[in-house]
């Protein structure tokens, strides 16, 4: 059996069973002045500082072939999909749908909507549009996963107790084990994300495991040729 060390005990690699990387929207809208995240008040510049460890963890899933899945939440730009809660929450000038130096906030497609250059996806890796904060709800992950026989998640992205933190109780409620990357999710709250890395860990793993992005490659590095079904 391989492990992985992590928090807030050891997390077993699947005998069988397959892993995938999650990565929440590492798009320009949360990390650039005049996107989304920009809009609501906050210091971006924050969420740039995992950008190279994502990109090591991203990295080491492609040599060893291992599925990827991005995500980018978005709308459609007649904004169907967007509940009027959404659209008003905030009370700013701007909102979802409105003109931004990036095109319009948070629609799907428009400039400020892509994913950043240094953390493409490749044509082989999956992207999942979402429309809300987590990325189980109306989109098709969980049935991609079940179709690839994925049990096992390493969650990551921005920002750490919005969208990541959603995301991570969504999956633990259909059973599977996850764990937080801590060095590759970001707030813009620091203090955010450490509350967030605690309140998964605590009670025993209650929504599931946090570990270093090294841990986890080291852990995948010896369970893949030798566990891992094909
Ligand atoms: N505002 C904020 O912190 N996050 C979001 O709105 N979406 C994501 O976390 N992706």
């Amino acid at each position: 059996m391989v492990t992985i060390s992590a928090l807030p005990y050891d997390y077993e690699l699947p005998a069988s069973g397959n892993v995938a990387l999650i990565v929440i929207d590492m798009q320009r809208d949360f990390m650039e002045l005049g996107g989304f995240g920009d809009i609501l008040g906050n210091n971006v510049g924050l969420l740039r500082a995992i950008v190279p460890t994502l990109k090591q963890l991203i990295d080491g899933f492609r040599a060893l072939d291992l599925p990827i899945f991005h995500t980018i939440e978005c709308h459609q730009p007649d904004l169907s999909d967007c509940p009027p809660s959404k659209i008003k929450r905030g009370k700013g000038e701007l909102t979802i749908g409105s003109e931004g130096p990036m095109g319009r906030i948070l629609v799907k497609g428009e400039p400020g909507n892509g994913i950043i250059p240094e953390l493409a996806p490749l044509p082989n890796e999956t992207v999942i549009y979402k429309p809300g904060k987590g990325a189980f709800y109306a989109t098709e992950l969980e049935s991609m996963l079940k179709a690839q026989g994925i049990t096992h998640l390493f969650i990551t992205g921005v920002t750490t107790e919005v969208c990541v933190q959603t995301t991570m109780r969504e999956a633990n409620d259909r059973g599977y084990e996850c764990v937080m990357v801590e060095d590759c999710t970001e707030s813009y709250f620091p203090e955010f994300k450490q509350s967030t890395l605690e309140m998964v860990r605590a009670q025993g793993g209650i929504v599931g495991w946090t570990a270093t992005a090294a841990e986890v490659l080291k852990g995948l590095e010896a369970w893949k040729p030798s566990e891992a079904l094909v």
